[in-house]
């Protein structure tokens, strides 16, 4: 697949994070690091920090980059900046001992802005969240309580199933972080997977309201080139989590979804095309539960990717806690 000047993530150190190519702009940095961030525009663009690794040293940042001058902007807890075709917005929910009322609004907010500035067409979003699956005040689990006030905006805007892909995965501190991808043109088709229930049809037991995102998104530019957004993914058979203590077979499990996602098939199911395989991934971050299991996971990956990808490893919790591994990638 080839991309003209859509945005594009690259994985770099925290101090290189604002260098870019000639010609090419920032659209957006997401700080993975031991420290969380409220996103500023401070340097013409948003910038936000996410608590998910032990030290400054091991952190690093995803730099969001386009081909043409972005202009940023702020609306109430919302950074963002857009070019034209393309949005990226940031926010962050400060920590919160019931997350219903305000991942509610933070996603009213968010789709308004979408509105508001011409971009309707979201086409990836990212949620990091701590304390991921404790129990807050009331009894419910934190992952449960955003799925619940997620929900509630969908359904006031009357968006059932349509949402694109996505990753929701545990931070170590500081609320609730939100980033997501938006466009103004284009053609936005997403992707269910066969083999996979749909997350909103996800039977009650896994919370009061169901989640909502789709396993990929498949993105087609006006101005040319393609790219497929596979959702954070993990070893679920239909809604059912396989291998629960077994991360290498979980690992592998999910590697085969993302396969089955972006595969011909699947794909053309959806009228859209050409397929994709594993060896086109990129930008890839794998989450793993527990430290230890790193070098497993990391094997595994190794060997099922290209020897070319850029793959970063992150020590996080996973929303369902039977799951010890998951992993997202994008296909440019
Ligand atoms: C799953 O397949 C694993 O709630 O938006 C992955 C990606 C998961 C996104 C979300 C949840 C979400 O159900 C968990």
């Amino acid at each position: 697949m080839t991309t003209t000047y859509a945005p594009t993530a690259s994985f770099r150190g925290l101090k290189e994070a604002g260098r870019v190519a000639p010609g090419r702009h920032v659209l957006g940095i997401v700080r993975y690091t031991d420290e969380p961030t409220s996103p500023t525009t401070d340097e013409g663009h948003p910038t936000i920090g996410i608590q998910i690794t032990k030290s400054v040293e091991e952190g690093f940042a995803e730099v969001w980059t386009t081909g043409r001058p972005v202009e940023a902007g702020r609306a109430g807890a919302l950074c963002y900046a857009h070019d034209g075709d393309f949005l990226f917005c940031a926010t962050r929910i400060p920590e919160s001992d019931d997350y219903v009322d305000v991942t509610e609004a933070a996603y009213s907010e968010a789709l308004e802005l979408t509105r508001t500035l011409g971009y309707p067409h979201i086409y990836r979003i990212w949620h990091y969240i701590s304390r991921i699956n404790e129990e807050n005040a009331s009894g419910l689990e934190v992952y449960r309580e955003f799925c619940v006030g997620r929900a509630r905006t969908l359904e006031r805007h009357g968006i059932a199933g349509d949402m694109p892909a996505a990753t929701v995965i545990g931070a170590h501190g500081g609320g609730i972080v939100l980033y997501f991808l938006a466009s103004r043109s284009g053609t936005q088709v997403n992707i269910d997977n066969p083999r996979q229930v749909p997350p909103y049809h996800y039977p009650s037991r896994y919370g009061p309201k169901a989640p909502n995102f789709a396993r990929a998104t498949h993105f087609a530019h006006q101005g040319g080139g393609e790219q497929v957004f596979v959702s954070g993914t993990a070893g679920i058979l239909g809604h059912h989590t396989m291998h629960p203590d077994d991360v290498e077979a979980q690992c592998r499990l999910a590697l085969d979804n993302i396969a089955h996602v972006i595969g011909t098939r699947n794909l053309s199911v959806h009228g859209v095309g050409p397929g994709c395989t594993l060896d086109d991934l990129r930008a890839v971050k794998v989450y793993v539960r527990h430290q230890a299991d790193i070098a497993r996971v990391e094997r595994i990956c190794r060997e099922a990717l290209s020897p070319s990808v850029d793959m970063v490893f992150l020590n996080a919790d996973i929303c369902r806690s039977d799951l010890l591994v998951e992993l997202e990638g994008i296909v440019t």
